[in-house]
Parts: structure tokens; sequence; C-alpha cells
């Protein structure tokens, strides 16, 4: 692994290529595939459990129109795919955490698996984040990495993600969280510089640095993971007490009224022999 730090702390973020495979990063997307598919060959929306992408995408528009509380649950899934969350703790991805700088990495959110396309959205910050800071949200030790991972090849028409270099060292500029992201106003268009990127390749970059997401303007569904990470010996980090920003706690009412009966539970604990 090329390592450069000089490079990071001045810029505020590094490209790296091919950090992952293809095939290993693949698997997560099939996986997130698989999710949907399976509800949509039981909604009837889908005929089989192997379309093809082009029958995939088009029926996945189809779901969102049809069930949509049914393709969010999908949404809130794939976020806890075995696959995805092995992404973000792999011995590779550990060591680049310590070779930047973290002495004892600690995740500071779930991962996070996007698609991202603006026919999948009720609004565009689903599908296209405004200019923001990570830190904003997570609040972390100064220290804090984003590992962004596309899982398809994304150039600038799947819209590749945008990030103002050396912006991380223009401190906080984030007052306030708009859908969860701590938004950035009035950073200049120019500034911005897309960065295209292969399946496998990983964009390492400070939770400080200003980032959006580009435009998609194709059908295509532009599919990447983010994965943040805190430093638990980082000075400040301990001085603040280890704040920590995220809530996750269970709905109050049960969805399905009714259900289990015991009878459902007598055929799942059922032996077979
Ligand atoms: O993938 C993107 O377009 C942006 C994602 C992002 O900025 C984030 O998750 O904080």
């Amino acid at each position: 692994m090329n390592i450069d730090k000089d490079a990071f702390n001045k810029d505020g973020y590094v490209f790296l290529r091919s950090l992952f495979s293809r095939e290993e990063v693949e698997q997560v997307r099939q996986d997130a595939k698989g999710v949907f598919i399976r509800q949509m060959k039981d909604l009837g929306i889908l005929p089989s459990l192997t379309p093809t992408e082009a029958e995939f995408e088009t029926a996945l528009y189809q779901f969102f129109t049809a069930d949509q509380a049914a393709f969010i649950n999908c949404g809130k899934h794939i976020q806890h795919l075995v696959s995805l969350h092995r992404l973000g703790v792999d011995e590779r991805v550990l060591e680049l955490m310590k070779a930047y700088g973290m002495e004892a990495p600690c995740i500071s959110t779930r991962p996070v698996l996007f698609f991202n396309s603006r026919h999948l959205a009720t609004k565009e910050a689903y599908w296209k984040t405004p200019p923001h800071q990570d830190w904003r949200s997570i609040q972390g030790s100064l220290n804090s990495l984003v590992l962004w991972m596309p899982l398809v090849d994304i150039d600038k028409s799947l819209g590749a993600l945008e990030i103002v270099p050396g912006s991380h060292l223009r401190g906080l500029l984030s007052t306030r969280l708009d859908e969860s992201f701590g938004v950035v106003d009035d950073i200049a268009e120019e500034e911005f510089v897309p960065v295209p990127v292969s399946a496998g390749d990983g964009l390492l970059f400070s939770t400080f640095l200003i980032h959006r997401s580009g435009n998609n303007t194709t059908p295509s569904i532009r599919w990447s993971c983010h994965f943040r990470y805190n430093d638990l010996a980082e000075e400040s980090f301990i001085k603040r007490r280890y704040p920590h920003t995220y809530l996750y706690k269970p709905k109050d009412d049960i969805i399905t009224p009714g259900f289990p009966q015991v009878s459902d539970l007598e055929r799942t604990f059922a032996s077979k022999s």
C-alpha cells in the first residue's frame, strides 16, 4: 500500500486505487440487490430471482412506486448486510486507518450503502447530498476519517463524488444539519473537484473535508458505500469524554398486528426429519 501522509495532511484526502478487488465489492452489491429481488419476486414485480441488470433496474423503479414502505424497508436492511460490514473491518482498512494516523480506530457510525438515482428518491437529499462536512454529524475525534468506496465504476455522468481539496483546514464550517448532513453554504462551484473512480477503489478523507454528490444524469443506479472511524486515542476526543451523536432505537408500535401466533412459532421450530 502506497502511503502518502503529506498529501493527505495537505489535501485532506487520498485516492486509493484497487483497495479491494472488483469481485469483493461486487459481492456487497449482489447481496444488496438480493434483498430487493426477494421482495420484488414475492410482490410479483419480478418473475424470477435471477433478473438481468436491466430487468433489475426497471423492476426497482416499479417497486419504488408500487410499495414505497417495503422499498424503504429493503433500503434499511441493505445497511445491515454482513458483506458490507465485513468490508469496514477488513484488515486492509484497519491498516489504512493506522497508516493515516489513527492509534485506536473505532467505528464511528454504522456503514452506509447508497444506491443513488433521482428516480428512487422522494427528495433531492436522498440521491444527491449537499456540500457538507461529516464531522458536523459525528462530532468525533479530530482525526476521524471517512472511507468512501464505489461498488461500480462511477464517472462524472453517474455522479462522481465531488470534493474541495484542502477544505479540511478551513475548520468546522457547517453550523446546521439538513437530512442528517452537516451542510456547508457558500462554497464556489469552481472549488468542487469530481473524483471518477472504479469499483474497488477507495477515497479516504478527513471528516472535515467538504464534499457532495455529483449529479447522476444517467438512468442507472450509482452504488457506493461509506465507512466512518474515530480514534479513541485522540487527545481532544478523550477530553471531550467521547461524545456520540447517533441514536439507534426500536419503534414502539407492533408493525404486524396479531403476529406472530403460537402456530407460527411451532412451525418455525418444528423438527424436520
Ligand atoms: O456518496 C455520496 O454522494 C455522498 C455521501 C456522503 O457524503 C456521506 O455519506 O457523507
